[in-house]
């Protein structure tokens, strides 16, 4: 059980560009040490991720980047898996560290720890910390604790029974699920959009049963464009940017043709495109991205990429 450490300044990290995990669990924190009249500040390692911002404002806390630790006398280190995350911040030696982490394998060690793999957000680790310390659950405390959930269990697919649980809890506190999913929402960039419409227009289609297949071409986003084909009813979508001096490709497959072709985009084909590219390719089932500095062999990769998908699947007929 983790004790809050008393009459001390307490630092409470996370990782690098901190996501909606990490923003919720810091600010958390940070409000149930100010209940209990414990000084404390929250240090991020250079940024903060975009989808993450809202959620700080609505905390109506302040963060540090790159703090300077002497300042402080212990560490709080949350949501962070390995001493890489939290550059160019140093773990000092010299001071007491508290680590609360729901990571598989977290390489950072504790004077202190809480670190349960089985847990699904670090915020569901804060909740047992909070009330542990008799800190009162308010509102905006609820809210965000669920927001931190629902972000890393991706809306509740990955969720289990304690989670559940600790949700309905959360509402008894009076979170506002409504509220914390418009909190959590936030649409891409217009770019990214425009040139996802973009990358629909101008498609390439195969068909090999009832599965679709399409390549596309854009100048940038071609993840989020590979991705949006696939939520558009693609079974495999190969994305194609040129950059100045770079070629990239990213693909995606769908959870059907996965599980139905035994699919593997990296294994199957990514991973093996080495020779032809001249660049570095891999992935796992669903993704594959290759980036080459041999823009001349765009056709060859094509080609290649389009007949790996004709060996693990069978003739693909243009429509
Ligand atoms: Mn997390």
């Amino acid at each position: 059980m983790i004790r809050f450490p008393k009459g001390k300044k307490i630092a409470i990290l996370v990782h690098h560009n901190a996501d909606i995990d990490a923003i919720a669990s810091a600010t958390a924190l940070l409000l149930g040490f100010g209940q209990k009249n414990i000084r404390a500040g929250i240090g991020i390692p250079n940024s903060i991720a975009r989808q993450a911002k809202k959620l700080l404002v609505y905390s109506g806390c302040n963060i540090k980047i790159n703090p300077d630790l002497n300042n402080f006398d212990v560490v709080f280190i949350l949501d962070t898996a390995v001493p890489e995350q939290l550059h160019p911040i140093k773990i000092p030696i010299d001071k007491e560290i508290y680590v609360i982490d729901h990571h598989e394998n977290t390489r950072i060690i504790g004077t202190e720890e809480y670190i349960s793999p089985r847990r699904k957000a670090t915020c569901e680790m804060i909740l047992k910390v909070l009330k542990d310390n008799n800190v009162r659950i308010d509102k905006k405390i609820a809210n965000l604790l669920l927001a931190g959930i629902v972000s890393d269990t991706n809306h509740f697919r990955l969720a289990d029974k304690v989670t559940f649980k600790l949700v309905v809890e959360l509402l008894n506190y009076n979170a506002d699920l409504k509220f914390v999913l418009d909190l959590v929402n936030n649409p891409p960039e217009f770019s990214e959009r425009l040139t996802k419409l973009k990358g629909s227009k101008n498609l390439e289609i195969y068909r090999h049963k009832d599965y679709l297949i399409v390549f596309s071409e854009v100048h940038n986003h071609e993840a989020a464009v590979a991705r949006g084909l696939v939520s558009l009813g693609a079974d495999v979508s190969v994305v194609f940017t040129e950059k100045k001096d770079e070629l990239r490709v990213s693909a995606r497959a769908s959870r059907t043709i996965i599980s139905k072709e035994n699919l593997n985009l990296g294994q199957n084909i990514f991973s093996k495109l080495k020779e032809v590219s001249g660049g570095n390719g891999g992935g796992h089932d669903a993704a594959g991205s290759l980036n080459t500095y041999h823009k001349e062999r765009k056709s060859n990769i094509k080609k290649f990429i389009f007949e790996k998908l004709e060996e693990n699947l069978g003739k693909l007929e243009k429509i």
